[in-house]
């Protein structure tokens, strides 16, 4: 006998997230998406592992994905609706043998499909995975404030980490590794999924440039952290933008990586 999947951790997790997402602002009408990798072993308590529903092509090669199962969020779906119907709005998907069709295992029972930023996502987790074997989470995002503070600031990842930095002695703490930023492209493409994917190689966090930020982190709570710190920051900057006083010297921005035992990205701090 099955377990009721409505009742899994995973999925639990993911309303939760998404339902927060929502009343911050973040994730507009059906802005955003995510993707949590899951292990066959927690999944199986729930689902048939042979009972496929339908096959989906994804339109792009994920070979390194091959036999992983994703729980993502749906295309068109809005976060605000998650919580409350998460069987329509979310799907389990794996990665067939030929690294380039999803099995839907789970979910979208109305017809529905992943997320149009699959590309990014899964190109994303291919990075993250090289980077750190225990990486599970990628979250992209509309935070208000980093769409703001992107449009004011020039297109250069260094200058955009130390102005957050500067702004917030919790950023270096949180984000020691930077935030990597892509000018403007076209969404829901392979190029800005392979554009991102090159960026996650080094960093946890990438902005989009006028569009929002991608997070990839080991559970939710660490890449919802992720943004949060960011959106956090980017709402002080914002908010202090052409009044500012007191920005943090790069001397105690060294002194707070000291103390905390993390290392700057390089070339960032004098
Ligand atoms: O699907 O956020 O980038 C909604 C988006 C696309
Ligand atoms: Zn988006």
């Amino acid at each position: 006998m099955k377990k009721n999947i409505l009742n899994a951790p995973f999925i639990v997790e993911m309303c939760r997230a998404t339902a927060n997402m929502y009343r911050l602002g973040w994730d507009e009408r059906n802005g955003g998406n995510i993707s949590m990798l899951l292990e066959e072993t927690e999944v199986a308590e729930y689902l048939d592992m042979n009972y496929v529903l339908r096959t989906i092509p994804t339109g792009f090669d994920a070979t390194p994905l091959i036999g992983r199962i994703i729980l993502v969020t749906g295309t068109g779906k809005y976060f605000k609706n998650i919580e409350i119907d998460p069987e329509n709005n979310l799907g389990i998907i794996r990665i067939a043998k030929d690294g380039t069709t999803a099995e839907l295992l789970w979910g979208w029972d109305d017809e529905g499909r992943f997320t149009s930023e699959l590309p990014a996502h899964l190109m994303s987790h291919i990075s993250r995975l090289a980077a750190d074997d225990k990486h599970r989470v990628v979250m992209h995002s509309h935070p208000t404030y980093t769409i703001a503070m992107n449009a004011v600031c020039p297109i250069d990842e260094k200058e955009f980490t130390h102005r957050l930095w500067q702004s917030n002695t919790e950023s270096i703490v949180v984000f020691p590794d930077g935030v990597g930023v892509l000018p403007c492209m076209v969404c829901g493409t392979t190029a800005i999924g392979e554009a991102t994917a090159e960026k996650m190689k080094s960093f946890r966090l990438v902005v989009w440039t006028n569009h929002g930020i991608y997070g990839a982190g080991r559970d939710m709570d660490e890449v919802f952290g992720l943004i949060e710190t960011v959106e956090k920051t980017a709402q002080i900057y914002m908010l202090t933008l052409g009044h500012t006083q007191n920005v943090i010297s790069d001397e105690i921005l060294h002194g707070l990586a000291e103390r905390f035992g993390v290392t700057p990205l390089e070339g960032v701090l004098k």
